[in-house]
């Protein structure tokens, strides 16, 4: 059985030793980053900030913040298992006998199943506040550093319709608190949710939810092609449909396990000044204008629960959802590039700054082409450096990965440069979204890639390595 709501996955971190309530009074104002801050870079539990300063909802915050977490959220041992699942659809051959095509029906069927399912009631609506009692300060949302322009509500899933075809959108982009009933909207320009409001002519109705299952709430912060509803799958991958309920003042459907629902609109030309907010690349990003979200009603929960994320200099609780989607989309990006065997996104990196690849080499140039490949596949194509490595390194191991790239790098040779866009974040870049790029090829190479003779590698004969096994208890030696 999936998740069924965040309140259902908090009792399970509870059980399973993986949460901390915290009871006395916590400023959301700067004091709860900095508690927040230890505990992720700790490795600690997940926080329930029980009495917030200045609201009466709880704040729940590094829900992500381990491995052990998050494979707890997707209930799973490994990540990998995850990414299994979704290479089982996208590697269906044509069925082979009976067995083989009721597999495959099974297949089909748990497709379907992950259609989002309009339900009638939903408990996000149980409180409705519209029109003047709309106030966001009822919330306590954090304002994480101290050189933030203000509140920023930071684990939302925001939601709207692509105008010319109905087709939804889920993303995760924070929204700066500007007044009682109002935001920013933060869509970079690469994002889906920003398309659908320049496709769109005047208003456009957004809704966002607060207080999700994990699978739901992870699915907002997904890098899915634009075309594909994170709520559909969210549903294949809890194997149970996320339920909607309709929304009070938008055409748009919400999950109706949220805890909190903002619905409102966003309209041409009216934008505000965004930020300054410390963010997830470790700097602060400058004010710029983006679209002022406007509340038309606030419905929830009774005793809402308010869920949180601080990002800041990494390691922090956002890099435990960019490693599950490290790990879920590889089958996807091998869908399209076969000849990777495995990839690395550094959590220094903060996710586009660097990418470590091992192939299955197969022809002169081959390093080169898969790091075109990777500069050409969704948001990765804003990778700034690629490190491509042989398949049988292991690209986790940043010492090994390093060592090759030393080893087998004639610079002259092995480095490509390129440009390309860039992250919207990205401070380094001369021009705003668009940067350099660097591929290092640490593969080894052949003489029709204008190398010498390459020498063979170290390594000791699997007879004597036996020899040593067995014998190991004899040399009397301790390690
Ligand atoms: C905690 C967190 C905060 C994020 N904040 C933003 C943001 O403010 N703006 C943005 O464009 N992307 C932000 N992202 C990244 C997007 O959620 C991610 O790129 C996602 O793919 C967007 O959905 P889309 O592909 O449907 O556009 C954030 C991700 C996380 C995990
Ligand atoms: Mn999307």
């Amino acid at each position: 059985m999936a998740i069924a709501d965040l309140r259902e996955w908090i009792a399970l971190l509870e059980r399973e030793g993986e949460l901390r309530r915290v009871s006395v009074e916590v400023d959301p104002h700067l004091e709860m980053t900095e508690i927040v801050d230890r505990t992720v870079k700790a490795g600690g539990p997940a926080l329930l900030f029980e009495r917030p300063k200045g609201s009466a909802h709880p704040v729940l915050v590094n829900q992500f913040g381990t491995l052990k977490r998050t494979c707890l959220a997707f209930g799973v041992s490994d990540l990998d298992e995850v990414a299994a699942k979704l290479s089982d659809v996208l590697e269906m051959q044509p069925p082979e006998g009976l067995v083989d095509k009721l597999r495959g029906l099974q297949k089909l069927k748990s497709i379907a199943d992950s259609r989002p399912k309009v339900v009638k009631r939903g408990a996000c609506q149980e409180v409705v506040l519209r029109g003047d009692d709309v106030d966001l300060s009822l919330l306590p949302v954090q304002t994480c550093w101290p050189d933030d322009a203000g509140p920023f509500i930071t684990f939302p899933a925001v939601i709207t319709r692509d105008p010319r075809n109905g087709s939804r959108n889920v993303g995760m982009y924070r929204l700066q608190v500007l007044s009682k009933n109002t935001t920013g909207m933060h869509w970079q320009i690469h994002k889906d949710g920003r398309a659908d409001f320049m496709f769109s002519e005047g208003r456009m109705e957004v809704a966002v939810a607060l207080g999700l299952d994990p699978i739901t709430a992870y699915s907002a912060s997904a890098p899915l092609p634009k075309h594909i509803d994170e709520f559909m799958f969210a549903g294949y991958l809890r194997g149970e449909a996320v339920e909607l309920v309709k929304g009070v003042t938008v055409d748009l459907e919400v999950p109706a396990n949220a805890e909190i629902v903002l619905e409102g609109y966003v309209e041409r030309g009216d934008v505000a000044i965004e930020g300054p907010f410390g963010d997830h690349t470790g700097f602060y990003t400058p004010p710029e204008e983006f679209p002022v979200f406007h509340v038309t009603a606030m419905t929830m929960r009774r005793d809402a629960v308010y869920p949180s994320i601080v990002v800041g200099k990494p390691i922090q609780e956002d890099a435990w959802l960019g490693k599950a989607t490290e790990r879920i989309f590889l089958p996807a990006i091998k869908a399209s590039v076969p000849e990777i065997v495995d990839y690395d996104l550094p959590v220094a990196g903060t996710f586009h700054n660097c990418a470590i690849v091992s192939i299955r080499k197969a022809y002169p140039g081959h390093a080169r082409k898969v790091m075109h490949a990777i500069w050409g596949l969704g948001l990765l194509s804003l990778t700034k450096g690629v490190v491509v490595v042989d398949e049988h390194v292991n690209v986790h191991d940043y010492s090994e990965v390093f060592f090759y790239v030393g080893a087998n790098v004639d610079p002259a040779r092995d480095v490509v440069l390129a440009d390309g866009p860039t992250d919207h974040l990205d401070h380094a870049s001369t021009l705003p979204f668009i940067s350099g790029k660097i591929g290092i090829d640490a593969t080894a190479k052949g003489p029709e890639e204008g190398a010498r003779t390459w020498p063979p590698e170290i390594a000791m004969s699997g007879e004597i390595s036996r020899l040593v096994d067995e014998r190991w208890a004899q040399y009397g030696i301790d390690l």
